[in-house]
């Protein structure tokens, strides 16, 4: 093994218990090999370094150089910062930033969406075109457009026109605000949460956050929302519809899941990371007869081509192109030796598969200005000319391919199931062509064969064991007559628990059941990725928006959780389901202390202002019991608990009704 190979090897001093940390088993499987390789992942650094307990209860302040300053966890009020920062002061501010930065992340990839769409109808980006002329038409008239009689290109100029107020507005309300249930909207009106423009609202709350500038953290909270809000329903939403516009609505469809979808005697290629645009252009790369020809060449029986965290959640809902793993499988993937390349963007890349990468000879490249690592060969993605990226990284992996320098190992896992479901699919898929609506999901809570929805989203962490909590915590969920949709690395840990295939039915309770059986759907529906969330939202305006489930989105009975988080972008997505009327649970850790003012209003105070609330558990049976709870309370309020609690139609009913008729 070469110097530099060896320099990205550490002694792993203890033993990692495998069993505890994962129950992905083609993870738990790379985690043996990884000691049989004396290799190290985040899993053996999570054991080795223990979270800084201050900062995990956020009772520390690094704003200024008059501290750092630590409070104590234990006694919150009994000291404050060196300028007289309080507890709540300190911990609402902290909060703010990470609220601040999910943000930015979620609208800097709107803004790089939006700006492709500028190119590609002003003939800029020629390797990319409108691919769902009926959702620029839906989305431009969703937003106040005229769209009868006239042209495509006239409808996407006035769109990108409008959806540019979301980031550069300084006075005003963004644009998706005119998706928003009336009864939201005047509540945020109300209490002056309304997002401006996301550029606006960021700038502001990096200022208020300054050292001396917004000492109250209830009016922080509000800044917290307001921010938030231009994430949910500006960044995160212009990326969805604008990626569907251009690259296609997702539609149902059957894709694998899990390491098992590399071949050994294929080329595999992965990418990592965030942005579709990337993605885009590799799946033309990979199926340009020229390199698939360079691939036969170098003795490959083809070029395999597979997903992982965000943006593989994307084109598998997408495209059904093959996912090989969520957050805490990407060092284990390349621990098998079979990944020829891997092409990362931004967001949850982590600095560790630089060096990883090199062990394995796998080709590891970052693609995106705004992300290098250092020891990673960058080739930069210009979206004009997309393709010199990405056959580069085809032509490397080829490369690889023909001298791999390790051994392959790949574990022999792989779940199918059905992903792909959008929220306008969601919508023909209850209502039927004929009459495409929510109104059979409405009425399928009214009755109680659905108890309510809920979302379940997010990271893995290696602080918890990966996928248990939300493996069970859906179980727990269905069981219950709970309809789960979901995005990100939390689809991925259900997809291979095979809970994404229609047969999962039947670990649903007996309405949830009746009702996929009926429709043929699975119990738990995969949406995409991160920024996907917005398809929830929009499913939770068009069930407010059909009736029956009262006027705002706080009346809904819905929930949400993310049960194994760790990213600064789940805040934010927290944040503005909360203020959107949402009840969220986290599990892992919360950046509060109990006992402080800041807490009560997180967790019990925005709910008496109207909008959703904050909830935590660890224990994935705790955190269902909270969101069963919730969306039993909202039963209530809306007058439906006894419909639910009502015995269903069944053939026993029917025998004695024509018994009774005889
Ligand atoms: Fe996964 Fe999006 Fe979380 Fe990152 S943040 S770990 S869900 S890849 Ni969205």
């Amino acid at each position: 093994m070469v110097e530099e190979k060896k320099e990205a090897k550490k002694e792993v001093k203890k033993e990692l218990p495998i069993s505890e940390v994962t129950t992905c088993k083609s993870t738990a499987q790379m985690l043996r090999k990884a000691a049989e390789d004396g290799v190290e992942t985040a899993f053996h650094r999570a054991m080795e370094m223990k979270a800084c307990p201050i900062g995990a209860d956020s009772a520390c302040c690094k704003h200024c150089a008059m501290g750092p300053c630590r409070l104590s966890s234990k006694n919150p009020y009994e000291k404050t910062g060196v300028c007289g920062a309080t507890i709540d002061t300190i911990a609402s501010r902290n909060f703010a930033r990470m609220v601040a930065c999910g943000t930015a992340s979620h609208t800097d990839h709107g803004m790089t969406m939006l700006e492709v769409f500028r190119g590609v109808i002003r003939g800029e980006i020629p390797d990319y075109q409108i691919k769902d002329e009926q959702k620029l038409r839906d989305v431009a008239a969703s937003i106040g457009i005229e769209v009868e009689g006239r042209g495509v290109k006239e409808v996407a100029e006035d769109l990108y026109h409008e959806l540019e107020k979301t980031y550069t507005q300084v006075e005003g309300e963004i644009p998706f605000t005119k998706r928003v249930p009336k009864k939201t909207l005047e509540k945020w009106r109300e209490l002056g949460i309304v997002p401006r423009g996301a550029m606006r609202e960021i700038m502001e709350i990096m200022h208020r956050s300054h050292m001396g500038v917004d000492q109250d953290y209830e009016n922080m909270v509000k800044q917290c929302s307001r921010t938030a809000l231009a994430d949910g329903w500006g960044g995160a939403m212009v990326a969805t519809e604008i990626s569907d516009i251009l690259f296609g609505t997702p539609t149902p469809v059957v894709a694998g899941v899990d390491m098992g979808n590399l071949e050994e005697g294929k080329v595999n290629i992965i990418v990592h990371g965030h942005e579709p645009n990337l993605f885009e252009s590799i799946i033309a790369s990979v199926n340009d007869p020229k390199l698939l020809e360079e691939a036969k060449a170098a003795g490959a029986a083809g070029i395999n081509l597979l997903g992982m965290c965000c943006s593989g959640a994307e084109v598998l809902s997408r495209h059904g192109v093959p996912h090989a793993g969520n957050f805490m499988s990407v060092e284990p993937v390349l621990i098998t030796g079979a990944v020829d390349a891997m092409a990362v963007d931004v967001q949850c890349i982590q600095q560790a598969l630089a060096p990883l990468s090199k062990c394995y000879g796998t080709r590891f490249f970052t693609t995106n200005p705004r992300a290098k690592i250092e020891g990673a060969d960058h080739v930069e993605f210009h979206e004009n000319r997309p393709r010199e990226c990405t056959d580069k990284v085809v032509r490397m992996a080829i490369e690889r391919f023909k001298s791999r320098p390790a051994k392959v190992v790949i574990p022999q896992n792989k779940s199918l199931g059905v992903h792909g479901f959008s929220h306008e699919y969601v919508n023909y898929m209850l209502g039927g062509s004929f009459r495409s609506s929510y109104v059979p999901l409405n009425d399928n809570i009214i009755n109680g064969r659905i108890r309510g929805v809920a979302g379940v989203v997010g990271c893995t962490n290696p602080r918890v064991r990966q996928d248990y909590v939300h493996v069970e915590l859906v179980k727990e969920l269905i069981k219950n007559d709970i309809l789960v949709v979901q995005t990100g690395c939390s689809q991925i840990a259900l997809a291979k628990a095979g809970l994404m295939k229609p047969d999962a039915a039947v670990l649903a309770g007996d309405g949830l059941r009746e009702v996929c059986e009926t429709v043929g759907m699975p119990p738990v529906l995969g949406l995409g990725s991160c920024v996907d969330n917005s398809r929830i939202l929009i499913a939770c305006a068009e069930m407010v928006r059909t009736g029956g489930l009262g006027e705002s989105i706080a009346d809904l009975p819905v929930a949400g959780a993310a049960p194994e988080w760790m990213s600064e972008k789940a805040i934010a997505i927290g944040q503005y389901f909360v203020a959107s009327g949402v009840f969220t649970v986290f599990g892992v850790t919360f950046p509060t202390i109990t006992e402080t003012k800041f807490h009560k209003l997180l967790f019990e105070g925005l709910e008496k202002q109207g909008l959703g609330k904050w909830g935590f558990a660890v224990d994935p049976y705790e955190m269902a019991r909270l969101m069963i709870d919730h969306i039993n309370k909202k039963r209530e309020a809306l007058g439906i608990m006894a419909a639910r609690e009502r015995k269903l139609f069944d053939m026993a009913d029917r025998q004695k009704l024509e018994a009774e008729s005889a």
